[in-house]
């Protein structure tokens, strides 16, 4: 891609660095659906380490580790709790329903971030009438929401309580690394109440390619047979794993950046006439605005960023996302401030004093 091309898109977007590339190259491999590729082997003990689980399973994405969960924790005709802009909801193609007969119960909560009091009410038990509860997931950071985080506190009560119901708890942890740098506060810690995490390789950690599901010896043995019937045995994947690897190492002590890289476009941004954002609310990488005071629909103004080199996604005709990655440092971040300007027409105030 052009260098020059500042992309805003999303943090899948990473190329691989050159120490991931090198890794990629001398990585040892072996069959991995036979358990013997040593690297891909290495990447799950270190993931099960860090998590402070008994056991991890390297994934291809995302959204097979939520889907294989869901399968592994669910029942068909079940429900699975989670909030209404939940990644497994809005942006996993309905394979909650296609692949494990379950349906969304979707609750709506302020900036993504359930509680315990929200979720209780919708809580079904056995009935005769009304299909039966079967999971509750959560999502930290929260996408959808403007990479919010869920506070330690609220998560634990969560887990706690939907155990004490009998219910299993998944976290869709896809950027758990941002949530805790945010927070302040180490992985293991804000994960442990979860009976399984999927957490991603490939979004600001920078891999190319993978997740990692973690938990029990158990529920990871379940899960390895329901990625195989998913298509996701992938041999010699110590390639892919070597770059897991270095990402799970090296990365995480670098999302800071990408943190205030976020917070100086939104302080940029708020400045703008015909723009809504609240700069308070952007705590990790991901940031949504309000384009509606401009006159343009949001997929317009994509559009003329493009042109520019600028590239952010309209997510509905009135918002846009933001996401800040290693790609794109603080002078890029600037170059999207200053093209958006001209897409909008805004004279330069003291944005940069
Ligand atoms: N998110 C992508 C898109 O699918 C929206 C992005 O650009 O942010 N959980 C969460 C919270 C995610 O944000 C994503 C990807 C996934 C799961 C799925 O990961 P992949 O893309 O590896 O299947």
């Amino acid at each position: 891609m052009d260098p020059q091309v500042v992309d805003l898109r999303s943090d899948t977007v990473t190329r691989p660095t050159p120490a991931m590339r090198r890794a990629m190259y001398e990585a040892e491999v072996g069959d991995d659906v036979y358990r013997e590729d040593p690297t891909v082997n290495r990447l799950q003990e270190r993931a099960a380490e860090i998590f402070e689980r008994e056991a991890a399973l390297f994934v291809p994405s995302g959204t097979m580790g939520n889907q294989s969960a869901i399968k592994v924790h669910t029942r068909p005709g079940q429900e699975v709790i989670c909030e209404e802009r939940a990644h497994i909801l809005n942006h996993e193609m309905g394979m909650m329903s296609a692949f494990s007969g379950t349906v969304p119960r979707a609750i709506r909560a302020e900036d993504g971030i359930l509680k315990w009091e929200l979720i209780a009410p919708q809580i079904r038990g056995r009935s005769d009438h009304r299909s039966r509860t079967g999971l509750v997931e959560l999502e930290n950071t929260s996408n959808l929401a403007g990479g919010s985080v869920y506070p330690r506190e609220l998560s634990d009560e969560i887990c706690d309580r939907a155990h004490e119901a009998g219910l299993p708890a998944h976290l869709d942890g896809a950027r758990i690394f941002n949530a805790s740098v945010a927070l302040g506060q180490s992985v293991p810690d804000l994960t442990r109440k979860f009976d399984s995490v999927m957490f991603c390789l490939s979004k600001g950690l920078g891999a190319p390619v993978g997740s990692v599901l973690v938990g029990s010896k158990n529920f990871i043995e379940e899960a390895r047979l329901v990625r195989k019937m998913l298509g996701g045995g992938m041999r010699q994947a110590g390639v892919l794993a070597a770059a897991g690897l270095v990402a799970l190492e090296d990365s995480p002590k670098g999302l800071h950046i990408d943190h205030e890289n976020a917070k100086f476009l939104a302080l940029g941004l708020a400045d703008f006439p015909g723009i809504k954002i609240d700069p308070s609310k952007v705590v990790t990488n991901i940031l949504f605005l309000d384009v509606s005071g401009t006159g343009l629909i949001s997929f317009e103004i994509s559009k003329r960023l493009a042109v520019q080199r600028v590239l952010a996604n309209g997510v509905t005709p009135k918002t846009m996302r933001m996401v800040t990655h290693y790609d794109v440092d603080r002078a890029g971040c600037e170059r999207a401030l200053q093209a958006l300007r001209e897409v909008l027409g805004v004279k330069q105030k003291k944005v940069f004093a």
